[in-house]
């Protein structure tokens, strides 16, 4: 009975943190993505193809975030971007406070995509608003059809749902019809685009996705 009005307590702190961060995104016409999934679906794999596709003059930087390592930095660093690597060390989400951190020192004039990799986990990151414009949710066709329904929050709060490894459907059992119904069903509006990492087929989808939320956002003068 005590942990309920300290979680809500550490919540409401996290909205007042990310309604700041949303307001600071907004003036500078940045648009924010927060990518989440569970441990492997293919984040880091997705943002490695996204960032290799974009023109070295594009405005975009990366934060990633993981309990520990930089692994997932190291990998982001080589096509030439800003990444850093966000380790909380040991807790499973990202939040406000972390996020703002992660942005220390860095012109938010000079992004206009700032692209967050989550803690790989399907639960936590769903109650964390990062101020992000969007959530989007990666699953792997390895992970099961039920997963939409079994982890219902994030999916309901994703923007999209990245569908990816596609290049493993021979090899497992995995319904994509079904997997996408049942995203459907916890979030009718959700799009899905379904990707491989691996032979690059639907990355055009992904992008075309990014593209057209890049359009879309708008500066506000303050
Ligand atoms: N076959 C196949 N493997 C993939 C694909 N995408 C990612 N992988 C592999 O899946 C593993 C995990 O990929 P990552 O991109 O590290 O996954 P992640 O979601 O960033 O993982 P965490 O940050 O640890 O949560 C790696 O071995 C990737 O090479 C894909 O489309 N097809
Ligand atoms: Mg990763």
């Amino acid at each position: 009975m005590e942990r309920l009005p300290l979680e809500r307590k550490v919540l409401s702190e996290n909205d007042r943190l990310a309604a700041g961060l949303r307001a600071r995104f907004a003036e500078h016409g940045i648009l924010c993505l927060n990518l989440v999934s569970a441990p492997g679906s293919g984040k880091t794999s997705l943002l490695e193809r996204t960032l290799e596709s974009l023109a070295p003059t594009e405005r975009v930087a990366v934060l990633t975030g993981d309990i520990q390592t930089e692994n997932d930095a190291k990998r982001l660093a080589r096509y030439g971007f800003p990444v850093r690597q966000i380790t909380n060390g040991g807790t499973c989400h990202l939040d406000g406070r972390m996020i703002e951190r992660g942005l220390e020192g860095w012109d938010l004039a000079a992004i206009e995509l700032l692209l967050i990799e989550n803690v790989g986990n399907l639960v936590c990151p769903s109650s964390y608003d990062l101020g992000e414009a969007a959530k989007v949710v990666v699953m792997s066709v390895t992970e099961g059809e039920d997963k939409p329904l079994k982890y219902p929050s994030i999916f309901f709060k994703s923007k999209l749902m990245v569908l990816n490894k596609l290049d493993l459907l021979p090899y497992v059992p995995f319904d994509v019809a079904a997997a996408e119904h049942n995203a459907r069903q916890v979030h009718p509006e959700i799009e899905i685009v379904r990707t491989s990492c691996q032979t690059r087929v639907g990355l055009e989808d992904w992008l075309a996705w990014l593209r057209r939320g890049m359009s879309q956002r708008v500066a506000v003068q303050v």
